[in-house]
């Protein structure tokens, strides 16, 4: 149908995804004369993409050329409980009068908070993922706290250093030990692979600690399966060791920490017995770790999102974080330890978004609570009566999925959501509006994996009628009358507002530039090493106190309820995103699959390749299972946020993960659920 590449273009990854990588994509004429992507691989030049894209995104231009892409604007028929939706095409003017007129009348007899705006990152552009949200601070709706992912490590990482910096990806060659803790970089990470290969050549040792075998404890030299929800524990141990063999870094402390005696107090009792026992680890497998990280200079620590989904999930992830505060990693080129390198853009944010119009008294709202959000009436106090998604899947990847579901077919909510894909929200839409994708709109990214900027142009004239985040919400504003002028700004105005901050890091980094170089590099020092002299906090040195306690979940295991249910990310898919391609999902197994232990099939009469259900005290899914010993006894695993429609049940397997909150930071929990595994009657 399309012929061959014309010609290339660069232009950086919007997704969700530390790496941001620069890509070279191949553009040709289809038969219609209309040009679209053919072809998608990394840039050869960019430093840290090094001329690879994953195995999902190589993917994208399928998924951009999707037969059921939403390409016009779309209004329901029928009702939203019908088992098939159906959908009208109607013009943008009709469907955003409709819309404007209904916003309208809710604010004016029933005020702004019965409206949310609900969004996450399927874009992390400034423009169409962050600044987007301008029209609803302007209209005064509640406030969303983006809690689903990052917050609680946010919260963690902020008591002991401030703004998040991380160690230069480039600099991971120099390291000599390399820990993985709580992520599965070689799926989620994967351009740090190259650079730890590069480590290992010189020498490094590398070990991934993460409760089941995945990629990247394949890749590693050593994995250690620990007990999910115990890093606090394995970090106490670990410092337990640094303490009592004299392997801390006594200047460093000395010079740029506070508080070191009450964690020195705080590790006293996590001697390596006591320690292996919480975590499940051998007490040979705890020394041997706190041995490796005490006398390898530089050790570089990887902590991942991944290991925060529990309900101390803040705290542990703090606590692993301090270690390179005692092992005065932070002064040695390629050593201490990265969450984010996002803290390092200084960019003005402060009318990012319209920051600046946020209300003191706006309501809040967590979105790892949007089923409680959604249940009310809207006729009930605290009823919504609209719900504006972009950016984002609720139905399938926010917690409790089940009663979100239920809430969005309620009649009397007015459901309008932004897409590029059909997805199982948008099929729940009373109007579906058509987004364009990064190929076909402009924006600005940061990265929270390394340190360079980038800017993309509209590289492909949008497909049917799809239109930019922006562009709508400019539109509806303009409806209902609207006039802060933030809401109307251009990229380019944006632009050269977030470069406006006279900051060393920006120094030379004009609007010209990043348009011309299009990926451009942050002006760090020369041997950058963020937190070698103190920290961001108040008081200028990393903070060690209040001293991490490792705490078991309230959600214990029971009889009832004997194993905990993990759900990190899959492979071949970016949460939701390319569950809708088949050979993506093949590439996963062509279904769902829950994993479980030999010892556990036995224990609960279950058999590789047989269906069971998956029972917690939020709902049931039904999944395929897998014995195997990637897993540990006592922990069930199921990878990937699946589309509903490619499960057994058309269920997501959030249809059984609670709302429950992190301790630090609002966050969500999706790793923390206790259940029982049954076969299917
Ligand atoms: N291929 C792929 N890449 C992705 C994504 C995707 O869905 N697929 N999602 C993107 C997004 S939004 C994010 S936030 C990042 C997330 O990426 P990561 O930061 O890697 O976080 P997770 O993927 O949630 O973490 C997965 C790892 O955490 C381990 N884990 C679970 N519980 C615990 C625990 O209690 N302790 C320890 N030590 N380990 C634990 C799991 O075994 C698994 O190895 O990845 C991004 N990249
Ligand atoms: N059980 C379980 N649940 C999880 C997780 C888990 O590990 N386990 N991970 C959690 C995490 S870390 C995260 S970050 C969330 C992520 O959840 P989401 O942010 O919902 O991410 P995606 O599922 O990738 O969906 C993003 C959607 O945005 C759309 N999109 C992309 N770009 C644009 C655009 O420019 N405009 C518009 N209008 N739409 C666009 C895409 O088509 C896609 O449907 O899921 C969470 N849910
Ligand atoms: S690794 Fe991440 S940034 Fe790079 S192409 Fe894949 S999803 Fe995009
Ligand atoms: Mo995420």
């Amino acid at each position: 149908m399309t012929a061959p590449a014309t010609r290339d273009v660069l232009l950086t990854c919007p997704l969700d995804c530390p790496d941001a990588c620069r890509l070279r994509i191949s553009l040709g004429r289809g038969e219609d004369g209309r040009e679209r992507a053919v072809k998608l691989t990394g840039d050869a030049d960019h430093p840290y993409t090094k001329g690879f894209a994953c195995a999902k995104t190589v993917h994208y231009p399928a998924r951009q050329n999707h037969p059921e892409r939403p390409l016009y604007p779309l209004r329901r028929v029928g009702k939203k409980t019908d088992p098939e939706p159906r959908f009208e095409r109607v013009t943008w003017d009709e469907a955003l009068d409709e819309i404007a007129a209904r916003l309208r009348t809710l604010l004016d007899t029933r005020g702004p908070s019965t409206i949310l705006r609900y969004n996450y990152a399927g874009t992390m552009g400034l423009m169409e993922g962050s600044h987007v949200h301008a029209l609803w601070r302007a209209l005064g709706t509640p406030e969303l706290d983006e809690t689903i992912c990052a917050t609680a490590g946010t919260a963690a990482w902020s008591m002991g250093y401030g703004a998040r910096y991380g160690v230069d990806p480039l600099d991971v060659p120099h390291a000599r030990l390399i820990i993985l803790w709580g992520i599965n970089s070689l799926s989620t990470n994967s351009h740090l692979t190259p650079q730890m290969t590069a480590a290992r050549r010189a020498g490094a040792r590398i070990i991934h600690i993460a409760p089941y075998r995945n990629r990247t404890s394949q890749y590693a030299d050593t994995h250690l399966k620990l007990r999910p929800g115990t890093d606090a524990a394995l970090a106490l141990g670990v410092m337990h060791e640094l303490f009592a063999q004299g392997w801390t870094d006594e200047a460093y402390i000395r010079e740029a920490t506070q508080g070191v005696e009450e964690l020195r107090e705080a590790a006293r009792e996590w001697t390596p017995e006591r320690t292996a026992e919480v975590t499940g680890l051998t007490v040979e497998e705890v020394r041997d770790l706190a041995h490796a990280i005490g006398t390898t200079r530089p050790t570089y620590i990887r902590v991942g999102y991944g290991m925060t989904r529990h309900e101390n999930g803040g705290t542990n992830l703090r606590a692993v974080t301090l270690i390179p505060a005692l092992t005065g990693d932070w002064r040695h080129r390629g050593g201490g330890v990265v969450l984010s390198t996002s803290g390092a853009f200084p960019l003005n944010r402060s009318r990012l978004g319209g920051a600046h119009l946020i209300r003191l008294d706006a309501p809040h709202i967590n979105m790892n609570e949007l089923a409680n959000a959604l249940a009310p009436a809207a006729h009930e106090p605290g009823g919504l009566g609209a719900l504006i998604v972009y950016n984002t899947n609720p139905a399938v990847v926010a917690p409790d999925s089940a009663r979100v579901r239920a809430g969005m077919v309620r009649g009397d909510l007015l459901m309008v959501v932004l897409e590029q894909a059909m997805t199982e929200t948008a099929r729940l839409a009373d109007y579906v509006l058509p987004a364009t994708t990064f190929m076909e709109h402009p924006d600005v990214y940061t990265s929270y994996g390394h340190h360079w900027l980038g800017h993309n142009p509209a590289a492909l004239e949008a497909p049917g009628e799809a239109r930019p985040n922006t562009w709508v919400f400019q539109q509806l504003a303009r409806r209902l009358g609207v006039t802060e002028p933030s809401v109307y700004w251009t990229l380019d105005d944006l632009l050269a507002e977030l470069l406006d901050t006279g900051h060393p890091y920006l120094k030379g980094i004009t609007p010209g530039r990043l348009k011309a170089e299009g990926s451009v590099r942050l002006n760090l020092p020369d041997g950058f090493l963020p937190y070698a002299q103190g920290a961001d906090t108040p008081s200028g040195r990393v903070q060690l106190s209040p001293a991490p306690q490792h705490r078991e979940p309230q959600a214990a295991l029971t009889a009832d309820y004997p194993l905990r249910l993990i759900t990190p990310p899959a492979h071949h898919f970016l949460n939701s995103t390319y569950g809708n391609l088949p050979h993506l999902t093949r590439a996963e197994g062509s279904e769902p699959h829950v994993l479980i232990h030999p010892a556990d099939a036995e224990a609960y009469a279950l058999a590789d390749g047989e269906y069971a259900l998956i029972a917690s005290e939020v709902g049931q899914v039904t999944r395929r299972v897998k014995v195997t010993g990637a897993a540990q006894p006592g922990v069930a695993v199921v990878e990937g946020t699946w589309w509903g429609l490619s499960a057994p049940d058309g269920t997501s397997i959030n249809a059984v993960t609670a709302q429950t909150l992190t301790d630090l930071g609002g966050g969500s929990t999706f790793h923390n659920t206790r259940v029982r595994v049954s076969p299917l009657p």
